[in-house]
């Protein structure tokens, strides 16, 4: 008999976006069993959340579902090269009724505490409704992008108009016709819904701090023949793509922008506009690594902004010149400059005329006050750790997670962490993650995890841990190459720049999704050098 009324699980996991619900699938094939806890009432993770008008992902549908499985593939047609929210939220959906995995998913839970009892070597998990649930082996699948953050602006509880942040939007349809409406925050999130807001409000004025680099999606539907002729060749273009830097299969690149003449380094950059999309990033192989080939790509885009923009002082007011393309994730957008030719449309430069406080009305800057009925916060998240540093989780001899990563998220491969035996990290800093397509990177670090559980539970072992001096080798490499980057040099959500207080540390890992999966494959190979296993 168990010592202890709570109950007991093999595996639990925190989330049931693509990463949950990816590896709760996986445990159920060992044989284990699972349960995962989520805050939402539904599956969907980051896709539950960010249900905004005009939020789209910026990898290509067809790259961005996963591959373990033809028949869920085959299964679901995606109707447009860049799916929008509700398509993916759909086929999230679609993949927890297909493989059945809700009865293993308890909603509208928060996981609070998770602590390691060190004498019995398992985890001990408590939510937000105070029950507590025992496991082997804990997961984190929050998320990168999970924590919305607000910024601090005086006044807000005197605003009598409705607020909403873009990463915390309301599940119901809202209609914006006739409201005058403020958007704060340029980002991917705020280059998507201006436009939509646009098309509905009778007015919307952007407060844009930085100017952000954004290039056209130019998406449209998919032909059935085309998907029944991409499934066909799926597994193949997949397996190459992950043998690549970013992971999505469409992605290439000409060497340098530097090999080339004035006017053949245009028509390439033409040729990546039209195409559309953020591979536009990658049109030269070293647009990221060489500010020269970069200050090209910069110059590019600023003249497109020129030549769409009609009114020349507004084009430069959306000029981006404080960070190299590609260094703030770059934006993939459907009329987002056109947007600034409509007259009801405005743009206000919160850099030359700071937000001072938010009224009762609206927003106050040094300059002017602006009424309105609705405020939207694009205002970003507390990324890559910000979830799980409000978690409250503890390891050996109780030393919490929050306080181990307050100077820098140290970690091994991204997955594991020095001090917390038995816990893994889908997607953590220290892994390509964010700098990749996301689903690819989150399947391997599932399948991973799985045939780790596995090997231990092989050797009749009970706890797997990390070394200190595996981890210190790991974030020495990663930060290593981040330096060869131009990634480092600008202030961004990847640095954790964009909150205050947090160290400023490049979390992904920018080596390329190929060289990090060898990196993985032989440590589990060579039996789990940096490990320690009891
Ligand atoms: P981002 O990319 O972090 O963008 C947040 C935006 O909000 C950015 O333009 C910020 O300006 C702006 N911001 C933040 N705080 C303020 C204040 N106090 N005043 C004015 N403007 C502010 O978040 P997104 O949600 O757009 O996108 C996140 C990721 O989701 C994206 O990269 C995709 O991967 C999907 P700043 O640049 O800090 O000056």
């Amino acid at each position: 008999m168990r010592e202890t009324e709570d109950e007991f699980k093999d595996v639990i996991i925190i989330g049931a976006g693509f990463a949950g619900l990816c590896m709760l699938h996986r445990v159920r094939q060992l044989n284990l069993s699972a349960r995962v806890f989520e805050r939402a009432t539904n599956v969907g993770g980051t896709w539950y959340w960010n249900s905004y008008p005009g939020a789209r992902c910026d990898v290509e549908s067809l790259d961005y579902q996963f591959a373990f499985s033809d028949a869920l593939q085959r299964g679901w047609r995606w109707k447009e090269r860049f799916a929008e929210q509700k398509e993916i939220l759909a086929y999230l959906n679609y993949v927890a009724d297909s493989l059945d995995l809700r009865n293993d998913i308890q909603f509208k839970t928060s996981v609070e505490k998770a602590v390691f009892c060190e004498d019995r070597k398992i985890w001990q998990i408590v939510t937000d409704s105070g029950e507590t649930t025992n496991a082997n082996y804990l997961i984190s699948a929050v998320g990168c992008l999970s924590t919305p953050s607000m910024p601090e602006l005086p006044g807000l509880s005197s605003y009598a108009g409705r607020w909403y942040h873009t990463g915390n939007w309301p599940q119901q349809d809202m209609d914006f016709s006739g409201l005058n409406v403020g958007v704060i925050g340029t980002g991917s999130s705020g280059i998507q819904i201006i436009p939509e807001l646009a098309k509905q409000a009778q007015s919307v004025t952007v407060f844009q701090r930085s100017p952000n680099f954004s290039v056209p999606a130019n998406n449209h539907q998919h032909t059935k023949t085309f998907t029944d002729e991409y499934y066909d060749k799926f597994l193949a273009k997949r397996e190459q793509a992950s043998r690549t830097i970013y992971g999505n299969a469409s992605w290439s690149s000409y060497p340098s922008a530097l090999d080339v003449t004035d006017r053949r380094r245009s028509e390439i950059y033409e040729e990546y506009w039209n195409k559309g999309g953020a591979g536009f990033m990658v049109s030269f192989a070293d647009v990221l690594t060489n500010p020269k080939s970069n200050e090209f790509a910069a110059d590019f885009i600023r003249g497109k902004i020129d030549s769409i923009v009609t009114d020349k002082a507004l084009a430069k007011i959306l000029h981006p010149t404080d960070h190299a393309v590609g260094t703030k994730r770059i934006c993939v957008d459907t009329n987002y400059y056109e947007t600034f030719n409509k007259k009801h449309v405005t743009l206000v430069d919160v850099r030359q005329c700071p937000i001072q406080s938010i009224t009762k009305t609206g927003l106050l800057t040094r300059e002017n006050s602006y009424d309105l009925d609705v405020m939207i916060f694009a205002t970003g998240f507390d990324a890559m750790t910000g979830t799980l540093m409000r978690i409250d989780i503890r390891g050996i001899g109780g030393m919490q997670l929050s306080k181990k990563w307050a100077k820098s998220p140290n970690n091994f491969l991204g997955l594991s962490v020095a001090g917390f035996p038995n816990f893994f990290v889908i997607t953590g800093p220290g892994s390509p993650s964010v700098l990749s397509n996301m689903v690819l990177s989150i399947e391997q670090h599932v399948e991973w995890i799985a045939r780790c559980i596995s090997d231990v539970g092989r050797q009749g072992a009970k706890c797997i841990e990390v070394t200190e001096t595996a981890e210190k080798e790991w974030v020495a490499h990663v930060n290593e190459i981040a330096q060869q980057t131009l990634f480092p040099q600008n202030d961004s959500w990847y640095l954790g720049s964009n909150i205050v207080g947090k160290a400023r540390v490049f979390m992904p890992y920018v080596g390329g999704i190929g060289q990090y999966r060898e990196h993985c494959e032989k440590v589990a190979k060579d039996g789990y050098t940096g490990f320690k296993i009891s």
